[in-house]
């Protein structure tokens, strides 16, 4: 799938011998900010829309997040190999297709589209491998026959559709990247597309690999049998085979998304590659953003309380200040928007671009405060509030931070 037109990102290294500490970040795996440690290339797989209701800034908070990491990384003089799938078939989507009268695969087109528009308005990086689950069904599936062969996936064989599962207990330490106990792991699975209840499971959490053809749905022809990939595996085939993952063992550095992933998303997806892969880990760090919401409620599709980032770009709002308004808490927390905040972003953006056309004495210091605020888990809130101090100190120099606020915050001063 094509992605979006990169922005362009100014090299600090040209103008400041100064380079900024690793990068650490809070992995859910161990609960707690631990360092990473990329090799020269850095590597990241980070959860892509389903596409339909995009781009709510729900979906923007967990990109722009994710974005300050790829920037921190580039900054430090990485690589960086950054994959994001495209749901591209899955039963919401088709269930929203329903519900509209419209193709599946027609509300898919547009809706990347559209978030291709807005990723591009909000100068988020895009990944070097865009990749949608229809592209990549028959490495899916020739995943799912290796993890049946191995053992770890099974057949409903006495079922009308003889669907495939993967075996929960087969890599041996299934819920160690959420951390869960049973009663939320059994919770959260039957909210999230989980089906505890199908009969012939071995184990009532035992995700679905492959899901043979039904009449009236789509499917791709297999040696499984024509049917359609499993939401878990799409996600940890079209990352292991493109991060080193199936052909080195090594984990990724990053798996990202929003928190709302952590189980049972990541959970199977961590394991189906460990189980793939033979590895310990799927990923070093499980990193989750916080849920935006709105008037008290979480944004989310199925509430229907979205703000969108084109409706904002249509009224006239500076995707700048969308950015800013988003960096003002911190990327785990759960937390609202509000217009206030959209508010509060505009003035600081104003501010923010006067101090950048100043001349006055050097601000290195500030430059070292924003890189260590950002390597400390991405404390955009620490970072926003010392860049104020910069704008409001009128004896600093603009040009250093400036270009400092464009390469790592991604904020365009100009
Ligand atoms: N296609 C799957 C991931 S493989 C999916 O979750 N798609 S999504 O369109 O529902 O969400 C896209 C990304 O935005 C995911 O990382 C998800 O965790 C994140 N996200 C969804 N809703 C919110 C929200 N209200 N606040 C923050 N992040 C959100
Ligand atoms: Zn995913």
């Amino acid at each position: 799938m094509r992605a979006w037109a990169s922005p362009s990102v100014p090299s600090l290294s040209a103008i400041s011998a100064a380079t900024g500490p690793g990068l650490s970040l809070f992995d859910s795996s161990t609960g707690t900010v631990r360092p990473t440690d990329p090799g020269a290339e850095a590597n990241i797989y980070v959860c892509g829309i389903t596409p339909y209701d995009s781009t709510h800034l729900g979906h923007a908070a967990t990109y722009l997040a994710f974005d300050l990491v790829q920037r921190y990384w580039l900054d430090l003089g990485h690589r960086v190999h950054y994959v994001q799938n495209i749901t591209d078939i899955d039963d919401p989507l088709l269930e929203r297709a329903e519900r509209d009268g419209v193709h599946w695969s027609h509300l898919a087109e547009e809706q990347i589209e559209l978030f291709r528009q807005d990723m591009t308005a909000l100068r988020v990086l895009p990944p070097r491998d865009y990749i949608g689950a229809v592209e990549a069904m028959s490495e899916v599936s020739a995943a799912v026959e290796e993890l049946l062969e191995s053992g770890a996936a099974y057949r409903l064989a006495d079922d009308e559709f003889p669907d495939v599962y993967f075996d929960v207990e087969s890599s041996g330490r299934f819920g160690y990247e959420s951390r869960y106990d049973e009663s939320t792991m059994d919770r959260l699975f039957a909210e999230r597309g989980g089906d505890p209840d199908r009969s012939g499971k071995k184990h009532h959490l035992d995700p679905v690999l492959w899901r043979m053809a039904r009449p009236g749905e789509p499917s791709w022809p297999s040696p499984l049998g024509a049917g359609r990939a499993g939401w878990h595996i799409e996600c940890a085939a079209i990352a292991g085979n493109r991060l080193g993952v199936f052909s080195t063992g090594r984990p990724i550095d990053v798996q990202g998304g929003g928190s709302d992933l952590i189980f049972p998303h990541h959970e199977c997806s961590a394991a189906h590659a460990e189980v793939l892969a033979g590895a310990d880990r799927f990923a070093q760090h499980y990193t989750h953003a916080g849920m935006i919401g709105l008037d008290g409620e979480k944004m989310s599709k199925s509430r229907g309380n979205l703000v969108f980032v084109s409706k904002l770009r249509q009224d006239g709002v500076d995707p700048m200040a969308v950015r800013l308004a988003l960096f003002a808490g911190h990327y785990r927390e759960d937390r609202f928007w509000d217009s206030a905040l959209l508010e509060t972003a505009v003035v600081r953006l104003a501010a923010w671009r006067t101090a950048a056309a100043r001349t006055g004495a050097p601000a290195e210091e500030v430059l070292a405060s924003l890189r260590a605020a950002l390597a400390d888990d991405l404390d955009t809130p620490h970072a926003l509030a010392l860049l104020d101090r910069w704008a409001a100190d009128e004896s600093l120099d603009g040009g250093l931070v400036a270009t400092g606020v464009d390469a790592l915050l991604g904020v365009n001063l100009h």
